[in-house]
């Protein structure tokens, strides 16, 4: 049964953005969102992950960095709906800096019924299914048992693990995306299970719209990058009149 967040009628407009990948070397990055959070005419906005480059545990939201995002979210969440998807970067956000930054947690996969239809969204790493080593990657650090064990190290042990990550090269980790791609057999199955006909999630960074057959199709967010020439960045608004991609 896949969880349901139904949208209450005041959301008139509701904003779907993703892979943000935020970290301290980004700042025009940081900075779009602050502005898209304070002009957006949207009452929601669904974070699907990767929002943060990585996250190493929720006492890590202190940090200089962390505290000036959480303040930017919190401060949003008072006009704003937030609700955060994890992504693979940032699967270790726990219910503190939810609490801190005023977002509510969406499960991968939701069904959005919004505007009379359901909507299906998932962050999108867990449909990539070629991509075997990953999976088991992904198996392992979604268990809560491996979670708690790598919390049990100190703060200063998970942010060198999370600058190693970082150090691999932006363009390896782009290499390595473009190599794999959600199976088109488990998006279908998993919007028969949803009773949707339209998914949308970020995760591959090629912001697209794929017709997966019988009136179903699968629509994919851009990742942002404001430092970027050209610098890259969408939202996709789901409102009464359908869906529209709105570039940054
Ligand atoms: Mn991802």
């Amino acid at each position: 049964m896949i969880p349901t967040l139904s949208a209450p009628v005041q959301w008139q407009q509701i904003d779907l953005l993703s892979d943000l990948h935020l970290g301290p070397d980004t700042p025009a990055t940081l900075s779009r969102l602050e502005r898209h959070l304070a002009e957006t005419s949207a009452q929601a906005v669904l974070l699907l992950g990767d929002i943060f480059e990585v996250w190493v545990g929720d006492d890590a939201r202190h940090e200089p960095f962390e505290a000036g995002v959480v303040r930017l979210l919190l401060d949003a969440s008072k006009r704003l709906a937030l609700f955060f998807m994890p992504g693979n970067r940032d699967f270790l956000v726990g219910p503190e800096l939810l609490a801190d930054a005023g977002m509510t947690p969406l499960p991968d996969p939701t069904v959005l019924a919004a505007f009379g239809q359901h909507w299906l969204l998932v962050h999108g790493d867990a449909q990539c299914l070629d991509d075997e080593a990953y999976q088991a990657f992904r198996r392992q650090v979604r268990s809560p048992a491996w979670q708690a064990q790598l919390l049990t190290q100190p703060l200063e042990a998970r942010q060198m693990l999370g600058r190693q990550m970082r150090a691999g090269s932006r363009a390896a980790q782009a290499a390595q995306l473009m190599s794999t791609d959600l199976d088109a057999d488990a998006c279908r199955a998993l919007l028969a299970e949803a009773g949707a006909t339209t998914m949308i999630h970020g995760h591959t960074h090629r912001p697209a719209e794929h017709d997966l057959g019988g009136g179903l199709r699968r629509v994919v967010l851009s990742d942002w990058d404001l430092g970027a020439t050209p610098p890259r960045g969408d939202v996709i608004r789901l409102s009464a009149t359908g869906l529209h991609r709105m570039p940054l």
